[in-house]
């Protein structure tokens, strides 16, 4: 449908995505003045086709947010904030960065965030403002999740592996649950197509019976905590019975024999009944998955923060690879990148952070271990912290903790759209200008063998007395006087020449001027940048990552239609990008060259990891369950609902349903606790005490009981005092409650009690 801007305004539908999960689904909206007034599904979308869920529809509460900062502000002695101007703000905030680098060093300044889940321009940009002031250390939200399954990647693939769930003949979700939380494009359509084929299998493993256990053809109902039992029962299983693809192994798999020999001992009767699954629906999974044509694994939270959350991460891989399960239409496969999340280390050699020891995964410090080392007295300790579009003292474990580090830190600065609970201990806090009034994009491009990546152009102005991260992070790194406009005048004469002879000038530029390279993209964003569209400014950056794409991929780029040779592929690549608002296919592979991408040396699966391999036969003595007679539930704090979105949305009102968030338990232990539906429970655990409204709910396992993510949120509907709605989940986790190799928490699996407040 083309409508013009002749056209009443209101009536216009202007294309961008969903910013609320990773799926960024492809939307139209409408605006009346600066309000978003409706939202549909862009049928024209590269990846999403049309599909959305419940969530996108209300936008509004995302751009149009009470807690919306219009200034920057800076922290009074008495802990109040006072609005400053833009100048003012940034020469306090190199000055305040300096003063630490001249006390401490640099490197005692740690960045954390970088990116959430519609937008990731920003942390293509800090890479400049940390360059230029010298900070090396950092972390995200990815070391509190998936650094464990990063560190078993590194080792087995080298690289990032995915599975393809629209064609895969069985698709098996551990510890995940798509129809709430998504992951891949159309997730819900895909359960439902999984669930109406009489050929094709769906695995769920969770405790709870989930609105995706319910679709599924097997729910294996795991007890919280035992996967690691199961899988490994399932391995045996598979070994015992001969259903190894053997000739495959042979071909593709080195390591074999030692993980083969690892579960030689494992009682499977008694593991299956640890875990509370029956042997025989082990046994006629293992079955299924050894006689599929193609099989996708989907592992998320509900192992990777639970206990053995690393070793689950490497049994549930050796699981398929056993079974042949990788390079294939509909089965696991690497893929390409617009620009990596991660680094893979094959050798698992990582660096350790100098002040709790723990280990570094793919550069970022665990989220665990950074307040822990902030309120140590090691001298080597961070001073100071730079904080980008996060919310870490809601996110991170134990909310208190990270309160004090922020307030023992000599200096803070929190770089968000919203007056967080962040926000709300940093010494100064710089308003971003929203993901709908800038040019974004994000990393999360995990296709193969297509893959895609939409380039978002703004549909509002940034609100005023705010600025997009590009601008921020230009203006710090231009502060310090390394490089200016004697640097950035001949590229963007280039630059209104064309792309070819951009290209050239900032090749030559970046090889003369190194201190230019260093802040690369801040120099993008000055030169090129300002040849592009008004709004699009911030899209330079991407012109690197279309160069990289090009060069390293460049057979995959030009079979997804872009043309030329070196960086004339590049720049055909970034035209598309830019040009489309429905999103491109920047790589295109045939189907069985996932083997290609693999980055171990001899682009073979390094199947036995040592270290993990030796954990499994001390399975053997447990133990299952971390409950005590203190704490006798299992909590999982922190459950993907329909109402749910990290915490993006912060105005209560955007939830139709469950607005309070409600603890679930099951009628069991409503029964024996007195509980009804609708009264208040205190929840305790070895980290606080939150009171929550309670749910009866017969998805739940006795024992186990559910908070929701993302409540707890300061909000203010009327403009007064703010209000918390809610549990936040964090205020009940502990720091030293995680995985010994990752330092991720085990939020899924935390101990508590339960005591009926008021029925
Ligand atoms: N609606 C919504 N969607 C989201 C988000 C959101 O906030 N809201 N956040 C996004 C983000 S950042 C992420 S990382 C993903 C996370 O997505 P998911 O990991 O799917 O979400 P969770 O609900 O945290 O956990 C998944 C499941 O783990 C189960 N579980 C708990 N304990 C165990 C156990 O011991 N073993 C097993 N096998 N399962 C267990 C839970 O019952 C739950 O069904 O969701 C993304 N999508
Ligand atoms: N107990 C428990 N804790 C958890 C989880 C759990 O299951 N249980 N889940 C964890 C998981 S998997 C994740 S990924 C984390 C997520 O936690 P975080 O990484 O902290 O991410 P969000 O909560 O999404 O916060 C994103 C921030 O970005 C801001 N923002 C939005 N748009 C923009 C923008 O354009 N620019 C800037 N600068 N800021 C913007 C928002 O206002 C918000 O403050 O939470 C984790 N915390
Ligand atoms: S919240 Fe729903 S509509 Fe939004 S990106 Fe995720 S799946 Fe798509
Ligand atoms: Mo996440």
């Amino acid at each position: 449908m083309t409508e013009t801007a002749e056209q009443d305004p209101t009536k216009v539908w202007h294309k961008t995505v969903c910013v609320l999960c990773s799926a960024n689904c492809g939307v139209e909206v409408r605006l009346d003045g600066r309000s978003i007034t409706r939202v549909r599904g862009n049928k024209a979308h590269v990846a999403s086709k049309g599909y959305t869920c419940e969530k996108a529809l209300r936008l509004d509460h995302y751009q149009n947010s009470r807690s919306r900062l219009a200034s920057p502000m800076k922290r009074l002695p008495d802990g109040t904030y006072a609005e400053i101007d833009w100048d003012t703000a940034i020469a306090e905030v190199v000055a305040g960065l300096q003063g630490v680098a001249t006390r401490h060093g640099a490197d005692k300044v740690m960045y954390y965030g970088g990116g959430g889940q519609g937008n990731h321009l920003c942390g293509a940009y800090s890479s400049a403002t940390r360059r230029a002031f010298g900070i090396t250390r950092r972390s995200n939200a990815l070391a509190q999740e998936k650094t464990g399954e990063a560190w078993v990647e590194g080792r087995l693939f080298g690289t990032h592996t995915h599975g393809e769930f629209e064609h895969a003949e069985v698709g098996v979700f551990l510890g995940k649950n798509p129809w709430q939380s998504h992951g891949f494009d159309e997730a819900r359509r895909v359960l439902k197509e999984f669930a109406a084929s009489p050929d094709r299998t769906m695995i769920v493993i969770d405790p709870r019976r989930t609105e995706s256990a319910d679709l599924a053809d097997e729910w294996l109902a795991v007890k919280p905590g035992t996967d690691a039992l199961l899988l490994s029962a399932l391995i045996a299983v598979l070994i015992d019975e001969h259903l190894l693809a053997a000739d495959w192994l042979a071909e593709n798999v080195v390591g074999l024999q030692e993980t083969v020999a690892a579960f030689a001992n494992i009682p499977v009767t008694a593991f299956a009944a640890r875990c509370g699954v029956d042997l025989d629906q082990i046994r006629s999974v293992a079955n299924r998955l050894a006689t599929a044509e193609s099989v996708s694994v989907y592992e998320d939270l509900g192992t990777q923060m639970s206990p053995h959350s690393t070793l689950v991460s490497y049994l549930q891989r050796i699981v398929w690879v056993l079974v042949g399960q990788f390079g294939k239409p509909g089965s696991m496969n690497a893929h390409t990148s617009m620009a990596p999340l991660f680094s893979y280390s094959a050798s698992g050699a990582e660096p350790r952070d100098p002040v709790t020891g723990g280990q570094i995964i793919s550069g970022l410090i665990a989220c665990n271990e950074i307040a822990e080392g902030m309120l140590s007295d090691h001298p080597d300790r961070s001073r100071a912290l730079f904080i980008e579009s996060a919310n870490p003292v809601h996110s991170l474990a134990d909310s208190e903790k990270f309160r004090q580090a922020m307030r023992e830190a000599e200096f803070s600065v929190v770089i968000d759209i919203a007056m967080t609970e962040t926000a709300l201990e940093a010494d100064y806090v710089l308003p971003a200008a929203s993901q709908y009034e800038k040019a974004e994009a994000t990393f999360f491009t995990l296709g193969f063998p297509e893959n895609r990546f939409t380039l978002r152009a703004p549909i509002l102005d940034p609100l005023e007395g705010t600025l997009p991260e590009a601008e921020i992070h230009s203006r710090l790194v231009q502060a310090l006087g390394i490089v200016g406009e004697a640097e950035f005048a001949p590229l963007r004469e280039a630059a209104a020449e064309g792309l070819d002879a951009f290209a050239e000038a900032f090749m030559n530029a970046a090889m003369t001027h190194p201190e230019l390279a260093g802040v690369g993209s801040v120099a993008l964003y000055e030169t090129l940048g300002r040849s592009l569209p008004a709004g699009m400014e911030g899209a330079a950056v991407l012109w690197f990552s279309a160069q990289q794409v090009a060069m390293k991929f460049a057979d995959a780029v030009r079979a997804a239609g872009h043309e030329g040779e070196g960086p004339a592929l590049g720049n055909a690549l970034f035209e598309a990008m830019l040009r489309e608002r429905d999103g491109v296919v920047f790589t295109r592979h045939e189907v069985d060259r996932s083997w290609d991408l693999l980055k171990t040396p001899d682009q073979k699966i390094h199947l036995a990891i040592p270290e993990l391999l030796a954990e499994v036969p001390k399975l053997v003595d447990g133990p299952d369950a971390r409950t005590t007679e203190e704490f006798p539930f299992v909590l999982s704090a922190g459950e993907r609902r329909s109402f749910t979105a990290n915490t993006i949305i912060r105005d209560p009102a955007w939830r139709k349903r469950d607005p309070e968030g409600a603890l679930r338990l099951s009628p069991a232990d409503a029964g024996e606790l007195g509980v009804t539906d609708g009264a208040r429970v205190r929840i305790t655990t070895p980290g606080g005490t939150s009171v929550a409204v309670a749910e009866v709910n017969d998805t739940m396992m006795a024992g186990h009981i559910s908070l929701p993510n993302g409540h707890g949120l300061g909000y203010s509907p009327a403009g007064g005092e703010a209000e918390v709605y809610g549990v936040a989940p964090n205020e009940l986790t502990t720091l030293d409650w995680r995985d010994p190799i990752a330092g991720t928490p085990w939020h899924k699996h935390v101990p508590a009690r339960l005591e009926l407040v008021s029925p």
